[in-house]
């Protein structure tokens, strides 16, 4: 076809426009609970459309996305969130309860619209108590529009996310948590590969012949189509991408592919210098892509498996099938379990960790100073009366009725609330349990002002158990920061910024912070909301570990009249309406 010049032009800038404009791809999704065996044990689940895990969202960057929402749980409250969504121009729509919404009521409708601007591997999850834990998320996948200007390539992608199961409900676990006799969830029962793991039917008590008598029947079933691993089918000779997110509710998670090396190419939805790895570390909200080729003997089949780093694992391997046989895909190898590295080896956590920098011809330039401030964040384990919370500065996040983002925008925070500290006791002792134990409730926020570039050095110590410090994936809201650097001890500012190397800095949404050890970020604050940063660790967040970032507060977009009408926004006057 030979198009007229100006014509070819008009035809040129029409496709461009509606290059930058995108689609609008619509969703219904019902939210019900569904009785499902993900691991062969029977179980309430949090299902989207009577499907676990939730449906994947696949859609192209620049595509704005509609979700209506109808919750139908009975008697809860639900919201979603958009995991790595920058939601800029819409922070009422980042899904998170009393901070950008209220929840949405049992038999209510909402409707999330929010663009997906970057290309990338994320997810969405319940981010209202523990809904998540309760297998409440799904993939969303943001392609790009011209695959050629990715650093690689390859022939079929597959996505899949990783879990821990609990076979006690979420409700207990919720609970206990946070009571005055506080008790521990303990380690999960199951790991998950695309919501599918095998409990050994073996232990339940009294099965088969259990009767629902004693109150503690529990039904499990090995052959259910429900609990069939997960197979992942591959052509002998062909290159595949494997989108791999965690959505763990505590679990630091070690991936592994049976006899195949991985090249790690893109994290947190950024492509990476790529990396050649046997094993692959996932923190919770953290998301990977790696490549692999189906390169080995193919007359067998080889496992997927997934074990638990960082805490002593008391878990199985949980599987999936690498397969190269498409007439019996599901054929289970007859080898041994993947083995991942010892669980407790924390230097090579954090060696594996420093792997990832920014593919050379996709760094984005960083801003060479914090022009705001330095905050230091001191992750605290507490003592509540007789329980137990975790702390940020010694201030344990406790959320209101009002969601946070309505309280600054209609200055309903009443007296205005003391900020939250940027610093902790320089003289505290990170290796030794806290000598005051003690932390305060608090919901205020951190206040910037648009532009502002400000350093987070997150700083891990000693929990309440001596000679004890645990991972914690830090995940922010509403951007992407650049990763600095990770070291061990007590960060001291005179001397270890010295010891980072930051020209080719990672930029990531979630990052773990290593015991007894230091993280540091740099995030612009150019985006007017609320915005939480917090352990994703599910039962430390519901503990209270995470703080809110406010920026451009003057400055805050209207928020839908459906996202208000809890707390303090039930009276119509407050905010102006
Ligand atoms: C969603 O539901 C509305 C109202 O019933 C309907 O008009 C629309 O076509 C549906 N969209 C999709 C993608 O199913
Ligand atoms: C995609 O990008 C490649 C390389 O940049 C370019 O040659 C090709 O024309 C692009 N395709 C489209 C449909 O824009
Ligand atoms: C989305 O893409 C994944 C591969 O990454 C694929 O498995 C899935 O079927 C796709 N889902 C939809 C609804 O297109
Ligand atoms: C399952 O549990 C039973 C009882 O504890 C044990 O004898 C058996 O070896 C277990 N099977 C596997 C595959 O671990
Ligand atoms: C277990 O599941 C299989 C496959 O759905 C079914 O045929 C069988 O009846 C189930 N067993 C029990 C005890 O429910
Ligand atoms: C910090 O605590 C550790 C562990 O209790 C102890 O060995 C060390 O001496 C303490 N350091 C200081 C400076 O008090
Ligand atoms: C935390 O707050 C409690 C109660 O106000 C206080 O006793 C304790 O010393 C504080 N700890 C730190 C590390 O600031
Ligand atoms: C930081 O390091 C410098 C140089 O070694 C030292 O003088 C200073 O005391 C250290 N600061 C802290 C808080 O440890
Ligand atoms: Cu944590």
């Amino acid at each position: 076809m030979i198009l007229h010049p100006i014509l070819g032009l008009a035809f040129f800038l029409l496709i461009l426009s509606v290059t930058v404009q995108g689609a609008v791809i619509e969703f219904n999704w019902t939210v019900n609970y569904l009785r499902w065996a993900p691991d062969c044990v029977d179980k309430l689940v949090i299902a989207i459309n009577e499907g676990f895990p939730g449906p994947t969202i696949n859609v192209t960057e620049g595509d704005t996305i509609k979700v209506n929402v109808l919750n139908k749980l009975p008697t809860e409250g639900i919201v979603i969130h958009w995991h790595g969504m920058h939601q800029k121009g819409t922070p009422w729509a980042d899904g998170t309860a009393f901070v950008s919404q209220c929840p949405i009521g049992p038999g209510e409708e909402f409707l999330y619209e929010f663009v997906a601007a970057r290309v990338g591997t994320y997810f969405y999850h319940g981010h209202h108590g523990m809904q998540r834990a309760a297998g409440f998320y799904g993939a969303l996948n943001v392609h790009p529009r011209n695959r050629t200007v990715e650093p690689f390539k390859y022939d079929k992608e597959y996505t899949i996310l990783l879990n821990d199961w609990w076979h006690k409900s979420v409700h207990e676990q919720e609970y206990n948590l946070l009571a005055d006799s506080f008790k521990w969830v303990g380690e999960p029962q199951s790991l998950l590969i695309g919501g599918r793991g095998a409990y050994n039917c073996s232990k339940v008590p009294n099965f088969p012949g259990a009767s629902s008598d004693t109150g503690d029947f529990v039904k499990c079933n090995s052959s259910s189509p429900q609990c069939v691993p997960f197979s992942i089918t591959v052509d002998p000779g062909k290159t595949y991408r494997l989108r791999i997110s965690s959505v763990a509710s505590l679990a630091a998670l070690n991936f592994i592919l049976e006899g195949h090396v991985m090249t790690v190419v893109e994290v947190d939805g950024h492509y990476v210098k790529p990396v050649v790895v046997d094993n692959l570390d996932v923190y919770s909200g953290e998301s990977f892509s790696v490549l692999f080729t189906a390169d080995q003997d193919p007359s067998r089949n080889y496992w997927a498996g997934v074990n638990v780093r960082a805490r002593l694992p008391s878990t199985p391997t949980g599987v999936a099938v690498l397969s190269y046989n498409p007439n019996d895909p599901g054929m289970l190898p007859t080898t041994p379990r993947p083995v991942s590295p010892a669980w407790n080896d924390f230097a090579l956590s954090m060696s594996k960790a420093k792997q990832y920098v920014a593919h050379p011809d996709f760094k984005e330039p960083l801003p060479q100073k914090a022009t705001d401030r330095h905050l230091f964040l001191l992750n605290l384990q507490n003592t509540w009366k007789n329980g137990r919370r975790w702390s940020a500065n010694n201030i344990s996040f406790v959320p209101t009725s009002t969601p946070i983002l309505a309280a600054y925008k209609y200055n309903l925070m009443g007296e205005a609330p003391a900020s939250p500290p940027d610093s902790y006791p320089t003289d505290y002792n990170i290796s030794a349990p806290p000598p005051f134990p003690e932390a305060n409730e608090g919901h205020a926020a951190y206040e910037f002002n648009l532009g502002d570039v400000v350093d987070v050095i997150i700083q891990n110590a000693n929990s309440l158990t001596a000679s004890n410090s645990e991972i914690h994936p830090w995940h922010l809201h509403g951007h992407d920061f650049w990763l600095l650097g990770y070291g061990n001890g007590k960060f001291n500012v005179s001397t270890d910024y010295a010891t980072m190397d930051t020209s080719q800095a990672p930029r990531r949404n979630t990052v773990p912070v290593f015991p007894w050890g230091w993280t540091v970020i740099r995030f612009v604050a150019d985006n007017p909301g609320l915005w939480p940063f917090h352990c994703h660790i599910e039962p430390h967040l519901h503990m209270g570990m995470g703080v809110i970032f406010g920026e451009g507060l003057n400055q805050l977009p209207d928020m839908p009249k459906r996202t208000l009408g809890c707390g303090l926004t039930k009276d119509n006057s407050n905010i102006g309406i």
